[in-house]
């Protein structure tokens, strides 16, 4: 085999095809008051290609852990669900609101104000199973 294959074929293994991220909009980290465990924050996301993308993950470098969260009405009791995955099919979009899907940030490592930007990484799986990392800042804001 041509030599300048086999380098390139060993170049190319390692790497992570890249990717076009969804589109991140009304994008805010909920205020809570200081000593507060718990916080939670939303965004728009909107898949514009024609790729398959399933949102499976989320971390926050300021807080402890972070999931993604439903909350569902069970016999009128609202309750939050962890969501290891949701689809973004292409042009498809979800949407995170007070009452619904969140990301849920705990144990804040430090105490937040309004106007701060707080970065949230949203993590994908594409069709490959392969998984890519979106960096995002997060603007606090009281609603
Ligand atoms: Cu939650």
């Amino acid at each position: 085999m041509n030599k300048l294959i086999v380098l390139w074929a060993l170049l190319t293994a390692g790497w992570a095809q890249a990717i076009e991220f969804p589109a991140a909009d009304d994008l805010w980290l909920r205020a809570a008051p200081p000593g507060v465990k718990m916080m939670a924050a939303y965004v728009t996301l909107d898949n514009q290609t024609d790729a398959e993308l399933s949102l499976v993950g989320v971390y926050a470098p300021d807080f402890g852990t972070a999931e993604i969260h439903r909350t569902v009405e069970v016999d009128g009791v609202f309750k939050m669900r962890e969501q290891k995955s949701l689809p973004l099919a292409p042009q498809a979009s979800i949407t995170m609101e007070p009452g619904g899907l969140h990301l849920m940030l705990m144990m804040p490592k430090r105490s937040f104000a309004i106007g701060d930007e707080v970065r949230i990484c949203l993590i994908y799986a594409d069709a490959a199973g392969t998984e890519h990392v979106q960096h995002l800042d997060f603007p606090v804001k009281r609603q």
